[in-house]
C-alpha cells in the first residue's frame, strides 16, 4: 500500500497498449490513483480528461491524474508500456535496440524519485526490456516481473475453449518461453476441467492433434495477424495488465505466465522469460516448476538461447 493508504499505480507510456490498460483498469476497479505519464504530453493529458468523465459510470472510484517522474516515489506498482511497437513484417526482437535506449533513460528517472514499488514491463521485446529493467533499476529480482506470456496463454485458452466448446475458465494450459516467435505450448500439462488435453482428443469423435498444432500456430502468429489488419494489438495485452496488477494489490497468491526471473529453475539461469509463478503484493514470490517432456524442455531452452543471444551484446 503506498503512503496515501490507496492504490497508486503509474503507467509509463499512454499509446494503444497503455490506454487500453487505464481504460480497462477503470472498468475493472483495481486502483484508486492512477497516475499517466508519456512523451507526448498533451496525448496522455487527453487520456486523462476521458478516463476521469468516464468515472461516474465505473464500479468504482479511480482518479486519474497527468504526472511526471516524481509521481512514482509512492506508487505501489509501475507499468512501462512505453517504446516502438511492431510494424508489419517486424519482429518483436527488431525492437530491442531502440526500446533498450528509451527503457535506460525511464528507469533511471523513476528510480531517481525514490520508487520502492514493483515493475510491471509490457513493451516487447518484453522478456529483454524486463531484464534491462532489473538491471537498470537494482531492485530485487522478484519485484521486477515482465507480461511474458500471460497474454499467449490467454490465446490459447480462447481458443481452446472455442475448439471444445467450454467457458475458457475452465481451460487450463500454459504458453512458456519467450513472448515471440520462439514460444511452446505445454500440451503435457494442459487440461480442459482437470482432463488431460490428450486424452480428451483421443475420446472426442472429429478431434486430433494436428488441430492443436493449429491453434498453436494461431496463438503464436495472433500478433502478426492483428497487426496485418489493424496496424498494433492492445486490447488482449491491456487485458492481462489488468489481471497481473489485480493479483499484486490484491495479494492474490495467483498463479499467472509473468515473465520471471530464472535461478535454476527448468534448467536455465540469468534470464527473464515466460514461465507459471505465483504473483502477489511482494512480486513473485514462488515459480511453479512443471515437469516438461524431453520435447518441451528442448524448446524451452532453444527459446532461452534465442533471448540471450539478442540480449547479450545490447546489454554489453
Ligand atoms: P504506441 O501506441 O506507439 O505507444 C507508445 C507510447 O510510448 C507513445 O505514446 C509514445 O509517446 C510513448 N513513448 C515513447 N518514448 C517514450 C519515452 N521516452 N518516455 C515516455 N513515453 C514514451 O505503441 P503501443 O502502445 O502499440 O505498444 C507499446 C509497446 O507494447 C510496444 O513495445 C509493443 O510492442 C508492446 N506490446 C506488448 C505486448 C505484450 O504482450 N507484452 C502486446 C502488444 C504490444
Amino acid at each position: 500500500m503506498s503512503k496515501k493508504d490507496v492504490n497508486r499505480v503509474v503507467l509509463v507510456g499512454t499509446g494503444f497498449v497503455g490506454s487500453s490498460y487505464a481504460f480497462a483498469m477503470l472498468n475493472q476497479g483495481v486502483a484508486e490513483e492512477f497516475i499517466m505519464i508519456d512523451l507526448n504530453r498533451d496525448k496522455a493529458e487527453g487520456d486523462v480528461m476521458d478516463l476521469n468523465h468516464g468515472t461516474p459510470f465505473a464500479p468504482h472510484r479511480t482518479k486519474y491524474r497527468l504526472g511526471d517522474y516524481s509521481d512514482c516515489k509512492d506508487a505501489d506498482v509501475v507499468v512501462l508500456t512505453a517504446g516502438a511497437n511492431q510494424k508489419p513484417g517486424e519482429t518483436r526482437l527488431d525492437l530491442v535496440e531502440k526500446n533498450m535506449k528509451i527503457f535506460h533513460g525511464i528507469v533511471k528517472e523513476i528510480m531517481a524519485s525514490g520508487f520502492d514499488g514493483i515493475f510491471l514491463v509490457a513493451a516487447n521485446p518484453v522478456d529483454i526490456l524486463t531484464y534491462a529493467t532489473w538491471k537498470f533499476s537494482g531492485l530485487p529480482k522478484h519485484r521486477v516481473i515482465g507480461s511474458g506470456t500471460i497474454l499467449d496463454t490467454g490465446r490459447v485458452r480462447f481458443m481452446l475453449s472455442d475448439y471444445f466448446e467450454v467457458d475458457p475458465r475452465n481451460v487450463h494450459a500454459y504458453i512458456i518461453g519467450e513472448h515471440g516467435d520462439t514460444e511452446l505450448p505445454v500440451w503435457s500439462h494442459a487440461n480442459v476441467g482437470g482432463k488431460n488435453i490428450m486424452e480428451l482428443i483421443e475420446s472426442t469423435p472429429g478431434k486430433s492433434m494436428e488441430d492443436l498444432d493449429g491453434i498453436f500456430t494461431n496463438v503464436r502468429d495472433a500478433a502478426y495477424e492483428i497487426i496485418n489488419r489493424k496496424g498494433a494489438t492492445f486490447y488482449g495485452i491491456a487485458m492481462g495488465l489488468v489481471r497481473i496488477t489485480k493479483a499484486i494489490l490484491d495479494d492474490e497468491n495467483s498463479i499467472l505466465t509473468v515473465s520471471t526471473y530464472l535461478d535454476g529453475e527448468y534448467k536455465e539461469k540469468d534470464v527473464y522469460v515466460g514461465v507459471p509463478s505465483v504473483v502477489n503484493r511482494g512480486g513473485v514470490s514462488e515459480i511453479l516448476e512443471l515437469k516438461l517432456s524431453d520435447d518441451e524442455q528442448a524448446k524451452f531452452s532453444h527459446s532461452v538461447k534465442v533471448l540471450k543471444e539478442t540480449m547479450d551484446p545490447v546489454l554489453a
